[in-house]
């Protein structure tokens, strides 16, 4: 669903353009939807800017669309677009602008949950450069103090916009840079039953009252890092990792273990290529917000210039 949903964002950006600039996670997918996958409905999730499986996971796909477009039905009623979108009512603590603001929030909420003495886990996402924040570290070492039920997953893609991670850090795994003393874990972000197994492992450590874990997925987006900028890796890398395609590699063991067929696959993808083609065409006809709803975001809005932004 996260691919074929992305490349239908990617098709209609480049054709006629949508509000949202796509950040895509291409490449990605399995660390998402690995991490969700042991997880309960009424666990918290908190994506980074790419984590696009948490949205699509939780949210109906009209509104997750109508988000991109910046239309009413959107779950912000068009005040922000999907990249940043969160909702109280789909469990989703939505981040902001500002790269690993949403860590301490996460730990936030994993104490709220502690404090109510409920069974919910808290997921935190975010990126290798996320990693480089101060946040980073006050909120692993107050999680890891206070004995948070909460997951932290690095989503490593090797990139921070235009920076090589290598040249950021001198250690192999950033997964070396949580000295806080909770159980940290680098696997593998392409193999979505090895994220699958790793958060369902702290997922259970959380809820036994144990405290935090961090894990590390290591992966690579096949996308600039947004459809606006230019490309900084060499391409002989990114032919390395796309042979390593989380989607062929699930689809290739699940058909070596004849779990499915061809057939089954494909029906699956027109099902899915179905639901996203009408959800894109609903929200190409959904109304723009009221002006109202600009109200109280920003000081002294100007209308007119707001208006003016190219749909
Ligand atoms: C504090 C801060 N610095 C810089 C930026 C600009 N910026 C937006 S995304 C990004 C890269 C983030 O890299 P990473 O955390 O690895 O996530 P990725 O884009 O690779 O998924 C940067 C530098 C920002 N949004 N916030
Ligand atoms: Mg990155």
């Amino acid at each position: 669903m996260t691919r074929r949903f992305e490349e239908k964002v990617l098709e209609v950006y480049q054709d006629r353009g949508i509000r949202e600039l796509p950040h895509s996670s291409i490449g990605q997918e399995a660390v998402g939807v690995g991490a969700c996958y042991p997880l309960e409905d009424d666990d918290i999730l908190v994506p980074s800017l790419r984590t696009r499986a948490v949205m699509l996971l939780r949210a109906p796909l009209d509104e997750i669309v109508a988000g991109m477009y910046g239309t009413r039905s959107g779950p912000s009623n068009g005040r922000t677009t999907e990249h940043h979108m969160g909702s109280s009512e789909y469990g989703i603590l939505g981040t902001t602008g500002m790269i690993g603001a949403h860590l301490n929030p996460a730990a936030g909420a994993a104490l709220g949950n502690k404090v109510l003495d409920n069974d919910r886990v808290t997921v935190a996402f975010f990126g290798d450069g996320a990693s480089q924040r101060s946040e980073f570290h006050s909120a692993l070492n107050f999680a890891t103090v206070q004995e948070l039920p909460v997951i932290f997953v690095i989503e490593n893609n090797h990139w921070t916009e235009a920076s090589p991670i290598e040249k950021l850090v001198a250690v192999d795994d950033l997964a070396d840079l949580a000295n806080h003393g909770l159980p940290t874990k680098v696997i593998d972000g392409q193999d979505v039953e090895e994220v699958v197994d790793a958060t369902a492992t702290a997922a259970q450590r959380a809820r036994d009252g144990d405290g935090p874990t961090l894990l590390e997925a290591k992966t690579y987006r096949y996308r600039p890092h947004a459809e606006t900028m230019p490309e900084h890796r060499d391409e002989a890398t990114l032919e390395e990792w796309r042979d390593r395609d989380p989607i062929e590699l699930y689809r290739s063991r699940l058909l070596e273990e004849d779990f499915v067929t061809e057939d089954e696959i494909e029906e699956i993808d027109r099902r899915l290529q179905t639901r996203i083609d009408e959800a894109f065409e609903a929200a190409e006809t959904d109304e723009l917000p009221d002006e109202e709803t600009m109200y109280h975001v920003y000081k002294d809005t100007e209308i007119d210039h707001w208006k003016g932004v190219v749909r």
